[in-house]
């Protein structure tokens, strides 16, 4: 079995980190499979993406014996060809990727769960920024979207003193969508990728690209964006679909065209 898993399910891209024994702890094989799981994703047939943890953890971020490996990569290619690339692809799927956080989620683990569009997490799953317990700064995007979920004050103490968050205490805070009880966890969590995958997909990869260019935009670059993404939007199948079936007073059927 590899380190990652991949298939796909109606129309979701499932993907599950699989190092159950290391609670799916990133080494680099793992690190470079999530990249090529994400690019398959990119297939018309996927219309959303699902990243769960095989066994009790969801992903407790790098590998530390790796890290001290003198055959292992080296810091100097963590990020650059582990860490950045995953995240960069995830914001960049033209499609939702659904982050279920079924166990706990740590250091680059947490933050490549909180780069993701639809975050949810198990009642038992928790959240930490593992990173200054070790030394290292918090990496994975965590210093871009962190502030941006819970705002400057929880991000930098949680960042600083590496607390453990509870699923929780993170829904309460925004860091996360929504938690599920243990039992139902796997099915709910499946069902909402299921549901954002029959949705009009070119309409929320819009709405994916806007969000992406809100925080750096100024409030009427941002308007013209939409002005922009609108009328792109509007030229798509599942738009008229969307229009025709409210008219017509029935369930849409979107193609993701
Ligand atoms: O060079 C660089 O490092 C740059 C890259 C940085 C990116 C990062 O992600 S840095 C942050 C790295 N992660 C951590 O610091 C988290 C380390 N893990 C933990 O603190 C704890 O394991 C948890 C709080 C996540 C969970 O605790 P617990 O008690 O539920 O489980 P455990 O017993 O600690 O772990 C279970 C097994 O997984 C254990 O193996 P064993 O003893 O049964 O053979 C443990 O060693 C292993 N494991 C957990 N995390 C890692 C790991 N092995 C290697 N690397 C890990 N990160």
């Amino acid at each position: 079995m590899g380190f990652v898993l991949f298939e796909q399910k109606e129309a979701v891209g499932y993907i599950t980190l699989n190092r159950p024994d290391k609670l799916n702890a990133f080494n680099r094989e793992m690190a470079m499979l999530l990249q090529s799981a994400l690019d398959e994703c990119k297939s018309n047939q996927i219309r959303s993406v699902y990243i769960t943890g095989s066994g009790k953890g969801f992903c407790a971020g790098q590998d530390l014996a790796e890290v001290i490996d003198p055959m292992g990569p080296g810091m100097a290619k963590i990020l650059s060809e582990h860490y950045n690339p995953i995240v960069s692809r995830i914001r960049k799927l033209e499609k939702p990727v659904v982050a279920a956080v079924n166990g706990v989620a740590a250091g680059a683990g947490a933050n490549i769960a909180l780069c993701c569009d639809v975050v949810v997490a198990a009642e038992s799953a928790s959240f930490i920024q593992a990173f200054s317990k070790i030394g290292l700064i918090p990496d994975s995007g965590g210093t871009y979207s962190l502030p941006r979920l819970i705002g400057w004050q929880r991000a930098s103490a949680l960042m600083l003193m590496g607390d453990k968050v509870s699923a929780t205490d993170a829904e309460r805070m925004g860091m996360i969508y929504k938690v599920f009880p243990d039992e139902s966890f796997g099915k709910e969590s499946y069902r909402l990728a299921l549901g954002l995958a029959k949705m009009p997909t070119r309409g929320l990869a819009f709405t994916k690209e806007l969000l992406n260019k809100s925080f750096t935009s100024t409030f009427e670059d941002q308007l013209q964006n939409e002005d922009i993404y609108q009328q792109r939007a509007a030229q798509t199948a599942d738009y008229k679909e969307g229009v025709n079936a409210f008219l017509e007073k029935r369930l849409p059927d979107f193609k993701g065209e």
